[in-house]
């Protein structure tokens, strides 16, 4: 039967049409919609260009890899039902999927003939390996008899282990609910439905049940439920939700998260969880479907369960860049304040992950910290993972490398591709969805959340208003809004007033700016300083709009010295910078080939200077401060002053392997003698 289709977020308009096949919808949703990526066209200096390369470079090498790696060979043999699966994971059917996520985005910023051909092609090769009952995954597919060692001998049977069956659905269908907003082609949604309505058919009460082994089907079936409006896709959401601590296998005694569930966030129900656990990208869609079902279902259990987590995360187990999943052995949170350097993980899968959560956290809440969080992730720890040639990526994101092997350390350089795919596939979906994150509405509030020039069309009031924002940020912090209804009309701007402008470096006291800030924000309207009341972390500005009234806000833009929480070890006596959202790093390249011997004392003082040529244009901050160095043919130590030279942290890494640094010392208490020889300097190559 073909399903009725709806656009993204007309899942309202359901509950005044009346239920779907007799079910009961739920009456609430989310107070605060995103203004979608169709509505907002970037033309700044900083996102646009990254964009720009993800549709020339990112998508296309994704693809070129898919094809060279065998991953769509996978699903051409699945249509032949016969071969030997070709890759190494079962999961690496996904990464077709979150390709073709991506590129339907990027169709929609940048029409292109032959990819939407290309797609519609690979689309085909999707529809073959699917077998009749929907049932979708070519690990399995391609040789039944023969199935993936984790896929288990039938169908179903590891998914709360291993087999990334319900996760393969997930992306599966976030593609597909991507492919048709963005091109109205039913084709992947077809697909996608198939298999959902096989999933629905076989999990449920008095059916088979699983706590899904990695999270995001349950993301994966709230979108086909808004976009569908068929009930049965929410509640299996719930139901995959619901099915959280629910295994009478594991040995809760153990402190091991496999052992004892917490790896897959299956140690307790998800309404008794109220720490950030386990594997940090599992995790963090998990927390996503709680924020969607708890909009749409209006469960408080849950509400207060996602928001507990987010707590723990923010004010216990995230670094200064927004970085999470601490822990290298099985990718995941660790315990409260455990926040190492050198060994830092920081999957860059779950940034992504996180930037999904902290929206929909904002979209409950309508509170600012969300989107600050957002933004921390955004501006560091996110793109970060992708090089500036945008084919080069990390998997994990350091937050220190030493140049001595004495030292367990995180990835030190870029590669262009991982066995484990995951991470390059995520960031080609983000990327072309960053419009959709820059306004939100709720009826006549209008929330101007992130500072990126360019040209929003709403409607507000009945009437057409047009938003163009034009500003330098990251590097400046001038906005300018220029706000032109069609004709005068009454409603609320509610303009983002970042918490690192008003001396809060992180929505908790997990990091806090070691002096206050030397200015204030401003807020001008029409050229006149305007007063204004804060909501949540907003500044409201209500009146009478105009055609062509500017609204002009000044955030400080200083080098603040970001000092962590007395509990976590890795930072005592230690100091980040920040410049605005950007936190900094010091690099080998601009400090004599290291990095690891830089103090800045409290008095440190930086200079932003702009540097059009280095890394696509950067803000760089120096200062003259004390350097360790070691004469080694002498056995002796000295200080010298030398210029530390910082640069944005998501910039690091694009000149060679080398020392780098986010946090700096502030003093010089001790020296850990390291000996080795000359020839193991990997310093600077
Ligand atoms: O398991 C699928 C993906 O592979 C996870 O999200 C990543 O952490 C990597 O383990
Ligand atoms: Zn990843």
């Amino acid at each position: 039967m073909k399903k009725i289709l709806l656009p993204l977020g007309f899942a309202a308009l359901l509950h005044l049409a009346g239920p779907a096949r007799g079910q009961a919808l739920p009456r609430s949703d989310y107070p605060i919609r995103a203004v979608s990526f169709t509505r907002v066209q970037l033309a700044d200096n900083f996102w646009l260009p990254r964009l720009k390369t993800n549709t020339e470079v990112t998508i296309p090498a994704s693809f070129q890899r898919c094809e060279a790696t065998n991953r769509v060979k996978n699903f051409e043999m699945a249509a032949a039902r016969t071969g030997k699966f070709a890759t190494i994971f079962p999961f690496d059917d996904t990464d077709i999927y979150k390709t073709i996520e991506g590129a339907s985005y990027s169709l929609r910023l940048y029409p292109d003939e032959q990819l939407d051909q290309y797609l519609d092609a690979l689309i085909a090769k999707v529809a073959a390996a699917q077998e009749p009952d929907g049932y979708l995954y070519t690990a399995r597919t391609i040789d039944p008899a023969h199935p993936h060692a984790w896929a288990g001998p039938e169908r179903w049977v590891k998914e709360r282990e291993l087999s990334h069956e319900l996760y393969n659905a997930g992306h599966l269908y976030e593609a597909a609910v991507a492919h048709y907003e963005a091109t109205g082609k039913r084709s992947l949604l077809t697909i996608a439905l198939q298999n959902a309505d096989l999933v629905c058919a076989v999990f449920g009460p008095g059916k088979r049940n699983v706590a899904p082994g990695h999270e995001i089907v349950e993301m994966g079936l709230v979108k086909l439920y808004r976009v569908t409006g068929e009930a049965k896709y929410l509640t299996t959401a719930k139901f995959f939700l619901d099915q959280r601590g629910q295994y009478d296998g594991y040995d809760p005694q153990s402190p091991d998260p496999w052992r004892n569930g917490s790896y897959w966030q299956d140690d307790k129900p998800v309404v008794a969880q109220r720490e950030a656990e386990g594997h940090a990208v599992r995790a963090e869609y998990l927390y996503s479907a709680m924020a969607d079902v708890a909009a749409l279902t209006g469960n408080q259990a849950l509400l207060l369960a996602v928001d507990s987590i987010w707590q723990n995360m923010v004010s216990r187990k995230m670094y200064v860049t927004g970085g999470t999943g601490a822990v290298p052995g099985g990718e995941r949170f660790g315990a409260n304040y455990e926040l190492p350097n050198t060994t830092a993980y920081n999957e860059t899968c779950a940034a992504v992950a996180n930037v999904y959560w902290n929206q929909r956290m904002f979209q409950l809440h309508g509170d600012a910290k969300y989107v600050d969080v957002l933004e921390k992730v955004l501006y560091n720890g996110l793109i970060s993972g992708v090089g500036l040639d945008g084919k080069s990526f990390f998997y994990s994101n350091a937050m220190q490398i030493r140049s001595s092997t004495s030292f367990p350390q995180t990835e030190p350089q870029r590669a262009g591709w991982f066995d484990c795919s995951c991470c390059p596939t995520n960031l080609a979906r983000l990327m072309p969805s960053l419009p959709g994150y820059v306004y939100a509405q709720n009826g006549r509030d209008v929330y101007a959340n992130l500072f990126i020039s360019g040209t929003t069309n709403l409607m507000v009031n009945r009437t057409a208003v047009r938003i163009i924002q034009q500003n330098n940020y990251p590097w400046e912090g001038q906005l300018k809004f220029t706000v032109s209804p069609a004709s005068p009309t009454d409603f609320n701007l509610l303009v983002r007033l970042p918490g690192w402008a008003q001396d809060e470096a992180i929505p908790s006291d997990l990091y806090r700016f070691a002096a206050p800030a030397q200015a204030n924000i401003s807020v001008s309207i029409n050229s006149r300083p305007v007063s204004y009341v804060t909501r949540r972390g907003y500044a409201v500005l209500s009146r009478k709009w105009r055609p062509g009234d500017v609204v002009e806000v000044l955030l400080p833009m200083e080098v603040r010295q970001v000092v962590a929480s007395s509990q976590v070890p890795a930072d005592q006596g230690k100091i980040a910078l920040q410049r605005g959202p950007l936190v900094y790093c010091a690099e080998w390249k601009d400090n004599g080939g290291k990095a690891s011997n830089l103090i800045v004392p409290a008095v440190t003082t930086f200079a932003a200077r702009w540097q059009p040529d280095m890394l696509n244009g950067i803000m760089q901050l120096t200062a003259p401060v004390p350097a360790v160095q070691i004469d080694a043919a002498n056995y002796s130590i000295s200080t010298t002053r030398q210029t530390l030279t910082a640069i944005p942290y998501y910039a690091w890494a694009n000149r060679g392997k080398g020392e780098m640094t986010v946090w700096f010392p502030q003093h010089l208490t001790d020296v850990e003698l390291i000996s080795r020889r000359p020839a193991e300097v990997t310093v600077g190559k």
